[in-house]
């Protein structure tokens, strides 16, 4: 009798391991899964703006913070190489209701050499830019990284602080999983 209800017990133990070892499996394979950058990319569509793909994100952060989610999406921070681009976007956030107050990370920094400006995605120099007067100004010695901010009547760029300044920014993708016309 004893001997039958320790074999049960030990039955009953051995489903209930086996039944919390699936459980807790599941829950990693969910999370390893919804890290991966193909199912990110997923999550929100990329706008047609002009000729390139972009996606603003409305969640403050810094600038590093923002550039690891873009890349999380299989994207990067948005590069702008052109004067056509440029006013795409301006006309794009402003048409959106954005104004002085809403600012946008975009991919240009001066991290590795003060005063040269690169775009993060190549790590080319900046060619084309649309600096608000009178920037950049590398204020306190320590602002490294470009965002947008609207200034006379226009998106415009500024340099400011990467990892305490916290703004809205903006992905561009390439070959976006989906995309809306714009
Ligand atoms: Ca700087
Ligand atoms: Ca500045």
């Amino acid at each position: 009798m004893i001997a039958q209800r320790s074999i049960w017990i030990f039955i009953l133990y051995h489903i209930f391991v086996t039944f919390s070892t699936t459980e807790s499996k599941e829950v990693l394979s969910d999370a390893s899964y919804s890290n991966s950058p193909e199912i990110c990319g997923r999550f929100g569509s990329y706008t047609k703006i002009g000729n390139n793909y972009y996606k603003i994100h409305l969640a403050k952060v810094t600038w590093f913070h923002a550039l690891h989610v873009c890349r999380r999406e299989g994207a990067d921070l948005a590069t702008i190489t052109e004067e056509y681009q440029m006013n795409a976007i301006s006309n794009h956030l402003m048409s959106l209701g954005y104004g002085e107050s809403d600012w946008f990370w975009i991919g240009a920094n001066d991290l590795a050499t003060e005063k040269t400006f690169e775009w993060v995605h190549n790590g080319e120099k900046m060619s084309f830019s649309r600096w608000s007067r009178p920037q950049p100004d590398n204020a306190g010695g320590n602002e490294d990284c470009v965002h947008l901010w609207l200034r006379e009547g226009q998106f415009k760029m500024n340099d400011w602080n990467c990892d305490q300044g916290k703004a809205y920014f903006i992905c561009e993708a390439p070959e976006p999983a989906t995309v809306t016309i714009w």
